[in-house]
């Protein structure tokens, strides 16, 4: 393999074993974002159906946010569904759209005895009533706990996050409620769905793919990206740990030396 392209490369990374304890050691990311692509791919692969991907990768779901939560990691958000996936046949979105109540009907017990806080971001006015009310009972829930948060992105479009919050301000600029040097990063982050969360420290992709996707645009301007060609249901622990180990190994500059 050329060097340079082992800062974004990966395949050689599972050599080693990263135990929790190593890790430990070092600066933990306080949030992570992961897009989990790859369930489609990963069910063709065994000439199943896709719906079979999503499920296991659900499963998948559940024992990184238990690592993340054990780690302290303060914030896990993941890419559940985009604004793109409506697109989807209609037998797959009414499919994924089942995933939150399954997930949540065998894992919300869990979650509360871990102390994990489940949120969204995203245009949940579009949801399906029954995924929305299954979510907005977990946040209920959940919504003491000081642990993990799982955030989970549902109807989401970085794009769209951000006309929303312009169209937001201008409303405000409009009224006369603001001033225009009043409009800061700041002051324009608080307008975002992510509002209250830092921004993360770490992007996981998954699959293969080497984009964005229209996933937390803003929000990644100083994030440590890490890519593998493993398929989300392939994921596991000494993947996500191997991640850990990676950022905690890049030492991070802020544009500074
Ligand atoms: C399918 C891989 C958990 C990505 C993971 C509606 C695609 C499994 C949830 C979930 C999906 C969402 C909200 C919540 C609890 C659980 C989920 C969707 C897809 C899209 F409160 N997995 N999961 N939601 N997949």
């Amino acid at each position: 393999m050329f060097n340079f392209m082992k800062k974004w490369t990966n395949s050689e990374q599972l050599n080693e074993t990263i135990t929790i304890e190593q890790i430990k050691q070092h600066e933990i990311p306080k949030h992570i974002a992961i897009i989990m692509d790859g369930n489609g791919r990963w069910a063709k692969k065994r000439s199943l159906p896709r719906m079979a991907g999503h499920h296991e990768g659900m499963k998948v779901v559940r024992k990184i946010t238990k690592l993340a939560n054990e780690l302290e990691v303060k914030a896990l958000t993941l890419y559940a569904f985009s604004t793109e996936n409506w697109k989807r046949p209609k037998t797959e979105v009414d499919y994924l759209m089942k995933l939150p109540e399954q997930f949540l009907s065998t894992f919300l017990p869990e979650l509360i005895e871990e102390n994990v806080r489940v949120q969204i971001v995203g245009d949940s006015s579009k949801l399906p009533n029954h995924t929305l009310q299954a979510v907005q009972k977990a946040m209920k829930e959940t919504e003491q706990n000081t642990g993990l948060i799982l955030n989970f992105a549902l109807n989401y479009g970085s794009r769209a996050e951000i006309i929303h919050a312009v169209q937001q301000i201008a409303q405000e600029y409009k009224e006369d409620a603001i001033s225009l040097d009043q409009i800061n990063e700041d002051y324009f982050s608080d307008k975002l769905m992510t509002k209250g969360l830092e921004d993360p420290d770490l992007l996981i992709r998954t699959s293969g793919e080497i984009r964005l996707s229209n996933f937390l645009l803003w929000q990644l301007a100083y994030t440590e990206f890490w890519f593998t060609d493993v398929l989300w249901p392939d994921f596991n622990e000494q993947h996500f740990l191997t991640a850990i180990h990676d950022y905690q190994q890049r030492g991070r500059r802020f544009g500074g030396i």
